[in-house]
């Protein structure tokens, strides 16, 4: 009877360690996503007021930035400067515009329609947001994350194994 139970208590020890590590691996994974992700910034209306939200934004070189107007009205994301990056068409309600960013510096712009909505999108040299990198540009994990990815299947093949052999005398 004791015996049984032992087994049992194993079985779920081993359940929840496999479910903290299952755990671990998706936080990690969605780490890097939204490093990859770059940053957003949405359009919206206050007291008949429209603005850009955050109006300034700082990312790292090479990210990307999607502007998402959650507003009814049309706007655009211009660049102050012309000849500047920014160049959207007349964003409807929920479209969206992006551009990624390859060299550092302050970019200012403005809406066309509206003069007095404002933002700027500050590009910094640094490494990608999270300590691990982000996603490259071919889709595959960064290198450390598969090293991590690696050990912690390892670990689980490791903990089942010695699971097995601990059993199997007394079942044999
Ligand atoms: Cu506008």
């Amino acid at each position: 009877m004791s015996e049984a139970f032992d087994s049992r208590a194993r079985v779920h020890r081993a359940m929840v360690m496999l479910g903290a590590l299952a755990a671990t691996l998706a936080l990690l994974l969605s780490v890097a996503g939204v490093a990859a992700a770059g940053g957003t910034v949405d359009i919206l209306e206050e007291d008949e007021r429209y603005s850009f939200e955050p109006g300034e934004i700082t990312v790292a070189m090479g990210e990307t930035v999607t502007w998402q107007n959650g507003s009814d009205a049309p706007h655009t994301v211009t660049s102050d400067t012309a000849g500047g990056p920014l160049d959207s068409p007349e964003l409807a309600e929920d479209d969206s515009y992006q551009e990624t960013f390859d060299t550092a510096g302050d970019y200012a712009y403005h809406c066309e329609i509206h003069d007095y909505m404002q933002g700027v999108v500050h590009v910094v040299d640094m490494p990608p947001t999270d300590a691990l990198g982000a996603v490259d540009d071919s889709g595959r994990l960064p290198a450390p994350l598969m090293a991590l990815v690696a050990l912690l299947a390892a670990g689980v093949a490791g903990s089942l194994i010695m699971f097995r052999l601990r059993k199997s005398p007394r079942t044999i």
